[in-house]
């Protein structure tokens, strides 16, 4: 066994009485009640779903692990030469909730480096697409064929399964989906965007820094996967991906049928896609411009001209945020700090709209929350590394969730943690409560 699986099979052992205690002795505690604006408007708000990875404050944003941002990168061990940690130190903090010694980083780097090959047939698979497809259709594809190798299927079809050691064979996938997966979407980029010209893993570096290399970057890039992954990588279990990865995963459907849909609810505009989106939409608004300056009347214009046609403001808004998403600002100070990037007109113009839109829809008057969230930032750095092909962003974000998703799953079985089965009603039975108040 690993140092990392050991030491999450003592926090897992640890752990387990906590939830049998409250399973068995107050099971029956209320701690929500649902109205029908609930019902038909997506769960939204309904306590209903358990993880200690991370937790959403409306108003404060992300923990992961009891962490803020700024406080997650700065207990975590740095990559060398680098005020970023490793990713491969933050999957280990999310894993087990303990910020690692520099030797243990090194050992998850050390074990990264056996697991992140990428089965030739895998690669098949996504060449066999057309060059057409989505990069993230690529990348749900490219998961689903390394299926084959599941070692929790194993293990649930070799007739000897418990639910008391079903944890590590999903600890097994997760984290051999984990290591691999920027692997295979360095290949997707290379294959879709730089006419197949392929790199090879460069086995001295870490997850983010070989991300960086692997798709033909600089030195500087290395920083930005770091960031980017660990940022993206969890928001609690409600948002789309994750609980689409929990929700087939509680079938004991294996890791790679449980992240492959889980990247498929990514591909929606209204998450992960949104970051597409936002490059998409300041590139059409600044085609309007002709090469004028944006200012706030201009860009002011062009944010009423797509609400007034109907559409969202790709980039703004949240389900659960109520304030500026600290992940956005995260990356606006990336921005800052970075010579050059404060200054680019790119960035100058995601400025401008961070100015402008919370007032224009707030004025609108429908989203719960004018503030930015992740999306609205994120293209605008890998444009000004040279990373312009933005039906790709998604991709980038999958690669980062992946984190988040594999250490709940993982989590889940260790907790042994029920299929999940919420009940439906019908439109007649609402209508019957609302009449008899
Ligand atoms: N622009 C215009 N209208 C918006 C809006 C935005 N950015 N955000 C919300 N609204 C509208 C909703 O469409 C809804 O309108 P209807 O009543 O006509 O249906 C109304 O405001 C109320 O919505 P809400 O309760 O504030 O937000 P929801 O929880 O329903 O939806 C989200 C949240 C993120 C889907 C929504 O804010 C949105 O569509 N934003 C733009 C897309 C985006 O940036 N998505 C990425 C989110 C982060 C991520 O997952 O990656």
């Amino acid at each position: 066994m690993t140092q990392l699986k050991e030491k999450l099979f003592e926090k897992i052992q640890a752990h387990r009485p906590r939830i049998t205690r409250l399973t068995k002795e107050f099971g029956s505690v209320v701690i929500d009640k649902v109205d029908i604006g609930q019902c038909i408007g997506g769960a939204r708000d309904i306590r209903s779903l358990v993880t200690d990875i991370s937790y959403l404050d409306p108003q404060e944003g992300i923990r992961f692990r009891g962490k803020t941002i700024p406080e997650t990168f700065e207990a975590l061990p740095k990559a060398a030469g680098s005020e970023y940690p490793t990713v491969e130190s933050f999957w280990y903090f999310l894993l087990t909730g303990e910020v690692p010694t520099p030797a243990q980083v090194a050992a998850v780097e050390a074990e990264f480096k056996t697991r992140q090959v990428v089965p030739e047939y895998v690669y098949a698979a996504v060449r066999a697409l057309p060059k057409e497809s989505h990069p993230m259709v690529m990348l749900s594809v490219g998961i689903m064929a390394m299926q084959k190798d599941s070692k929790f299927a194993a293990f649930y079809s070799g007739g000897k399964f418990n639910k008391m050691d079903a944890w590590e064979y999903v600890y097994e996938d997760a984290s051999d989906i984990v290591a691999r997966i920027p692997v295979l979407a360095a290949f997707i980029y290379n294959l879709k965007y730089r006419g197949d010209k392929q790199i090879s893993i460069d086995p001295k570096l870490d997850m983010g820094a070989n991300f960086a290399h692997m798709i033909g970057q600089s030195e500087q890039y290395k920083d930005v996967a770091r960031m980017y992954f660990i940022l993206h990588s969890d928001h609690e279990s409600g948002n789309v991906s994750a609980h689409t990865t929990h929700l087939v995963h509680s079938a004991l459907s294996d890791p790679y049928y449980a992240y492959s849909a889980g990247l498929n609810g990514l591909a929606g505009p209204l998450h992960g896609l949104a970051n597409q989106e936002v490059l998409g939409w300041i590139m059409e608004f600044q085609k309007k411009l002709n090469g004028a300056e944006p200012t706030k009347e201009n860009v002011t214009k062009a944010l009423w001209d797509t609400l007034n046609a109907g559409q969202v403001v790709p980039g703004y808004g949240h389900a659960v945020l109520r304030k500026t998403d600290p992940r956005y600002t995260a990356q606006r100070e990336f921005c800052l700090k970075t010579p050059g990037l404060k200054d680019d007109p790119l960035f100058k113009l995601v400025a401008m709209i961070f100015e402008t839109a919370p007032g224009v829809l707030t004025e609108h008057g429908k989203t719960k929350n004018p503030w930015p969230n992740v999306d609205a930032q994120s293209g605008v750095i890998q444009w000004y590394y040279g990373l312009k092909e933005w039906d790709f962003y998604t991709v980038l974000f999958g690669v980062g969730r992946a984190l988040g998703c594999m250490a709940n799953i993982t989590w889940d079985r260790g907790l042994g943690y029920a299929i999940e089965r919420p009940k439906s009603v019908t439109t007649d039975m609402l209508e019957k409560w609302a009449a008899e108040g």
